[in-house]
């Protein structure tokens, strides 16, 4: 019975890994890690996060988002304002240099989903669409899962 519970244990923890593990590989761009930070179910906006690397020799830029559960995909950052921390949609497009990894993560560069057409619900997928000025368009998987740090202070600094 002991030995039957660590193997389930150890198949979920091995899924976790694979969840956050998912690389996609597109033209010059390696995407991993992508997944959004669950939230209550009276929540109408989420925050998503995912890693994209540039492994080619020619910068690119993340032109577009878009997702089926949200009306809209903001790219946000985050900035000090009279001492408060507060969220504003990038002014340029995120760029990708050559050769450079974007980590978006929490506490910083997010995807910001809004206006929720459905509830999210924990270690599920969902897709989001990404349109690169030159890699083009492409769809990635994003699970949701649960905070890995404690941001309090994020959530605080919503200001919608
Ligand atoms: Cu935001």
């Amino acid at each position: 019975m002991r030995t039957l519970f660590i193997l389930l244990f150890a198949s979920i923890i091995s899924f976790m890994q694979f969840a956050n593990a998912q690389k996609v590989e597109f033209g010059e761009l390696v995407i991993s890690n992508v997944w959004i930070r669950n939230i209550p179910a009276n929540h109408r906006m989420a925050t998503g996060y995912l890693k994209i690397e540039n492994v080619g020799n020619m910068d690119d830029k993340l032109i577009d988002v878009s997702s089926s559960i949200a009306e809209e995909v903001e790219i946000h950052q985050i900035i000090f304002e009279n001492e408060l921390i507060k969220m504003r949609p990038l002014k340029e497009p995120l760029t990708i240099r050559a050769g450079d990894i974007v980590h978006l993560k929490p506490n910083g560069v997010h995807l910001m989903f809004l206006r929720l057409k459905q509830q999210i619900l924990p270690m599920e997928f969902y897709q989001i669409n990404l349109t690169f000025l030159n890699a083009g368009q492409l769809s990635v998987e994003a699970v949701v899962n649960f905070d890995p740090i404690s941001t309090m202070q994020h959530q605080d600094g919503h200001n919608h």
